[in-house]
């Protein structure tokens, strides 16, 4: 019996030029036509139609804040895209196998091997797929990452535990002048003020340890490094007006967590009398309220340091007490 089932005949190797071939041929045919629809699909998607908010974003954080932000935002959506398209024809493929040829006794089916075209798809087909893929991802990547020569706005980004100073600058560079800057305490959570339809550019620099500057609405994180690092990212404008919270990304030590900061995005008109304000000597919640904004943090709160105990535990209070 098994013998008899593991056996190849040659006539059915012979038969399967005619019967196969049809079934091969739609499976081809099936199968350009899913890389043609993904490939409609990724192009239509990259061009700015958002499909994905029906979707949640396929998982991705919605809401972005910056062109650069979109354009990921856009990678992402093309990509699930072009997976689910990918996915429901192998699946497809799959059933349809399991249904089609299923056990209908114990003559051996056609054996079909050595079908060239066949193997040759099946090679091509996935690294097209990649290439495609990885084609995008390096086009949006070098946009994202990508600085000019004549910034806007130059802000520098100074870290350290467990706060943040922001340096408004006059130039680029280490060698450039501070013009104006705000600096976060335990008790007071820094602002970033940043205008609205200016190019930005961030440079960051770390006191101590390794630190990461977080907004999440800009869909972009990047360390903060101590020593000579001086890490540089530009976002080409800010798009919405408005209070984001900002975090420390990288694991620095026991208050981590407590390194939040704001992003505070006013009209340029506002921002450029903010920063006159703090140029003439104002303190920045007395700039912020000179433009009309709320002087104070309005998503984040200053945590509790607990800098006067001797334990973390509050509550309890044998931790610590015996010493
Ligand atoms: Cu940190």
């Amino acid at each position: 019996m098994v013998a008899e089932s593991s056996e190849v005949r040659p006539t059915a190797v012979r038969r399967s030029a005619s019967p196969g071939a049809g079934a091969r041929r739609g499976r081809r045919v099936g199968r350009l036509a899913g890389l043609g629809f993904g490939g409609a699909a990724l192009l239509v998607l990259l061009t700015g139609c958002d499909v994905g908010a029906a979707f949640g974003g396929f998982g991705w954080p919605q809401g972005g804040i910056t062109p650069e932000a979109r354009r990921m935002y856009d990678l992402w959506i093309a990509s699930c895209i072009a997976a689910l398209v990918v996915g429901l024809l192998v699946w497809g493929l799959i059933f349809w196998c399991i249904v089609r040829y299923r056990k209908r006794g114990n003559e051996l089916p056609v054996q079909t091997r050595y079908n060239l075209p066949m193997e040759f798809l099946y090679t091509i087909a996935p690294v097209l797929i990649v290439a495609v893929l990885f084609y995008y991802t390096a086009v949006v990547q070098t946009d994202v990452v990508k600085t000019t020569s004549n910034p806007d706005v130059t802000v520098e980004v100074v870290a350290f535990k467990w706060n943040w100073q922001f340096n408004y600058r006059d130039g680029q560079g280490e060698d450039a002048n501070t013009t104006a800057s705000v600096l976060g305490t335990s008790e007071v959570i820094p602002i970033l003020v940043l205008p609205t339809d200016r190019s930005i550019r961030f440079e960051e620099t770390s006191k101590d340890v390794v630190h990461s500057f977080w907004v999440p609405e800009m869909l972009f994180k990047r360390d903060v490094m101590p020593g000579n690092i001086r890490n540089v990212f530009e976002v080409s404008r800010l798009e919405g007006e408005g209070a984001y919270v900002g975090r420390c990304a990288e694991l620095c030590g026991s208050y981590h967590a407590f390194m939040n900061f704001e992003l505070r995005v006013v009209s340029p008109e506002k921002f450029d009398r903010f920063l006159a304000a703090k140029q003439d000597g104002a303190s920045t919640q007395d700039a912020l309220t000179a433009v009309g904004e709320e002087p104070y943090a309005v998503k984040t709160r200053p945590f509790e340091t607990r800098r006067t105990e001797h334990n973390f535990n509050q509550g309890s209070a044998a931790v610590g007490a015996g010493s």
